[in-house]
């Protein structure tokens, strides 16, 4: 162990920190530790986890995926002519829309998630575009909508199943999935066994779990979750309800943990960066307070899916300093020095601030 890290087992704050902040048992909603987003996979048993309602166990004898609507020829798929089909595994960071949410500019409504509501797996299933071309979708659709097993009972009262439609673009892309798999073990209960959809690039609302139905509508869905929340309001500069979509560009710092005292050394600032809309281009942190920022060493990255970065930075002196770091992708979006605020406290991109202090 390195003077640092026992520095950090003194003071508990790694314990902490490879810990899950659990907001809630049932629903369940809890983060990902920080420390784990340092590695490229989340693993499962880590991921936080984002449900409305109680998780459904289902049997996978009787579970079958509807495939209906505005198709050609409706299907029943079962658990093994699911499996049947060629799988294919794409890398995915899956964030939820209120990541960041506690750092808010004002309190929003809402889980107040840290920097934890996100978490990067290979997941593996059949491409979404695949199977709702085996049903062949006619030409009157606009919307795939995709119902979960889960009972949800949002303020409205009513209880309802978790459902959200994409448009049909979205929907026909080649990334969406319908995945069984992450990280190759069979996906877990909380994370919605044994089927999921898996929308690379768009925030996690998008990916519904427990999928029980798949339908192809001619006009817009409009039911809780998509009307009603996962809306901008009272956002400055972002039209009054317009759709929560792809992820906003952002680097979250794995290493060190805010709060930590660390001997005097050289350190290897660490984290993670993604951005739904585009690659993610530079990675730059600061440790004067956003006056000069430095580039540092991000692995190669694809639009929705998170990479790695990390700098050597050698503290001039003991003290106490604040590390800022902050992502810009290809389409020139980068991440506001003040976070922003909603109504309803979504996608909050502002720049993560971690204070150490370097004793010598
Ligand atoms: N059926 C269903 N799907 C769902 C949800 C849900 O509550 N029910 N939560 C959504 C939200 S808001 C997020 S952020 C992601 C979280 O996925 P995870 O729990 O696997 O991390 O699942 C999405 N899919
Ligand atoms: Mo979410």
């Amino acid at each position: 162990m390195s003077g640092f890290e026992a520095d950090q087992e003194q003071s508990g704050l790694a314990r902490q920190h490879a810990k899950p902040k659990v907001h809630e048992d049932e629903p369940r909603t809890a983060e990902t530790p920080l420390a784990l987003l340092g590695e490229p996979l989340t693993p499962q048993g880590s991921f936080y986890v984002r449900n409305h309602g109680p998780a459904p166990a289902l049997d996978i004898g009787a579970w079958q995926c509807l495939v209906d609507g505005a198709v050609e020829r409706p299907l029943a798929l079962s658990w093994s002519q699911l499996r049947a089909q060629a799988p294919v595994t794409r890398r995915v960071t899956l964030e939820c829309a209120g990541n960041g949410r506690a750092y808010m500019a004002q309190p929003a409504e809402g889980t107040p998630w840290q920097y934890g509501a996100v978490g990067t797996a290979e997941f593996t299933g059949v491409p979404l575009r695949v199977v709702l071309g085996q049903a062949g979708v006619r030409a009157e659709a606009v919307e795939i909508l995709c119902a979960g097993a889960d009972e949800c009972q949002p303020d409205t009262g009513r209880r309802s199943p978790f459902q959200r439609s994409l448009p049909l673009e979205a929907a026909l892309q080649g990334d969406c999935l319908l995945a069984w798999s992450m990280n190759g073990e069979p996906l877990t209960r909380e994370h919605g066994y044994p089927l999921r959809l898996v929308v690379p690039g768009w925030y996690g609302m998008a990916s519904v779990k427990w999928l029980v139905r798949v339908t192809a509508l001619a006009g817009r869905f409009e039911g809780y979750y998509q009307s009603e929340r996962y809306i901008f309001r009272g956002e400055r500069g972002t039209a009054e309800g317009a759709p929560v979509t792809q992820q906003r560009v952002r680097a979250v710092i794995a290493y060190p943990m805010d709060g930590a005292t660390l001997r005097y050394a050289e350190i290897q600032i660490a984290g993670t960066a993604w951005s739904g809309e585009a690659a993610v281009e530079r990675v730059e942190l600061s440790l004067d307070g956003g006056q000069s920022w430095v580039q540092a060493n991000a692995e190669p990255s694809s639009p929705g899916a998170a990479s790695a970065w990390s700098l050597a930075w050698n503290p001039p002196g003991a003290g106490a300093y604040t590390i800022m770091a902050r992502a810009t992708d290809g389409q020139g979006n980068t991440q506001p020095l003040q976070p922003g605020w909603n109504v309803y406290g979504y996608a909050n991109n502002g720049v993560q601030r971690v204070r150490v202090s370097i004793i010598a």
